[in-house]
């Protein structure tokens, strides 16, 4: 989309001085990056259309901006003609999207996040060790999928806190839980400690699931919503860690939050008697989007930026073996 019109909301005078508290860490996380950079690389050395399974991550600003650059997006690989090239998402695959791809002659690129990956491979180690796996995450997300699907026969989702009450297991003395990499962590540890009641021996992953990135912008924004009347979370409807940023501000301090794709979407009536407007964004979201939220509120009188900073980020991944033959690395993508 091109730049909002600015002047969207009005200045309007309040009750002490106007500020944004601005969280950092925010934005583009290093498996974003990669991913999104691995589909304009593949457009690059093969030409459009290059298709893509799902949107390779969770922001229509993004899928919309590779469209334009020759990127097709589709549901399943059978949607993709024989031997073209797909790029996997970001989110990850199960074995038998990998065979369904094979199967059709298709050139895969594979962008799964390596800390994904790194999940599959708990879960294909565990099931091999006849763990039952309480995979907690969100029933229908391509992660959760991707997941399940290394070890379909011994994983069993849990969906939030309530189910690790009612969650049945074949042998209590061999589960271990795993989760989707972009919960909420206070809600993950909840979920556990509820298992935990229930299942004392109940295992751990060796590492945590939940990932750096969706951490760190988690502390972040708790601490920017101590101080904020509202919280403006920029990201997608179906981006989990830019929703959980909602929720985690509004449960640490936050009296107002919402969660918008452009700045075009801030409502007039959400700024009544507010001073202090506190602003963070998704994992899979530009920055340039953050930019425009801050141009609309400075129009606003939100000229005094601060940013709150909780955490250094300097992660980078290399590209998927199948783009790396220029030896090509991983890096800001253009967006
Ligand atoms: O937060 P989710 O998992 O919905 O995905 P996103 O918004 O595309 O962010 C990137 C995470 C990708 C997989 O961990
Ligand atoms: Fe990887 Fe975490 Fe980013 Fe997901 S949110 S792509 S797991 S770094």
């Amino acid at each position: 989309m091109d730049a909002p019109a600015r002047g969207l909301i009005e200045n309007r005078p309040v009750a002490g001085a106007k500020r944004v508290l601005l969280a950092a860490p925010r934005g583009y996380c290093a498996g974003v990056d990669r991913a999104v950079v691995a589909v304009e690389k593949a457009l690059e050395r093969y030409g459009a259309p290059v298709y893509v399974r799902k949107q390779i991550v969770h922001n229509i600003h993004v899928v919309t901006e590779l469209e334009e650059k020759g990127a097709v997006f589709v549901e399943e690989v059978d949607e993709v003609p024989e031997g073209a090239n797909v790029v996997f998402s970001a989110h990850g695959v199960s074995p038998a999207v990998v065979q369904a791809a094979d199967d059709r002659g298709l050139h895969a690129i594979d962008a799964t996040c390596p800390l994904v990956t790194k999940v599959h491979r708990e879960a294909v180690r565990f099931a091999r060790d006849d763990y039952e796996i309480l995979l907690i995450g969100h029933e229908g997300h391509e992660e959760v999928e991707g997941t399940a699907g290394e070890a379909p026969d011994h994983v069993t989702i849990v969906n939030s806190p309530d189910e690790a009450d009612t969650v049945e297991v074949r042998d209590p003395s061999k589960v271990v839980w795993l989760s989707q990499t972009t919960l909420s962590v206070d809600e993950t540890m909840e979920t556990v400690n509820r298992l935990r009641k229930r299942f004392p021996q109940l295992q751990s992953p060796p590492s945590d699931d939940i990932c750096y990135a969706t951490q760190n912008r988690q502390v972040a924004i708790k601490k920017v919503a101590a101080e904020a009347e509202l919280v403006i979370v920029v990201g997608s409807a179906n981006s989990s860690n830019s929703v959980r940023l909602v929720e985690v501000a509004l449960e640490n301090g936050a009296k107002a939050a919402y969660r918008i794709d452009y700045a075009d979407e801030l409502q007039q009536e959400w700024f009544d008697g507010v001073a202090t407007v506190g602003v963070t964004s998704g994992a899979s979201v530009p920055e340039v989007l953050v930019r425009q939220v801050l141009d609309v509120l400075d129009d606003a009188g939100y000229s005094d930026v601060e940013e709150i900073r909780t955490a250094e980020e300097d992660l980078i991944f290399s590209l998927p073996k199948e783009l790396r033959g220029d030896g090509a690395r991983g890096g800001r993508s253009s967006q």
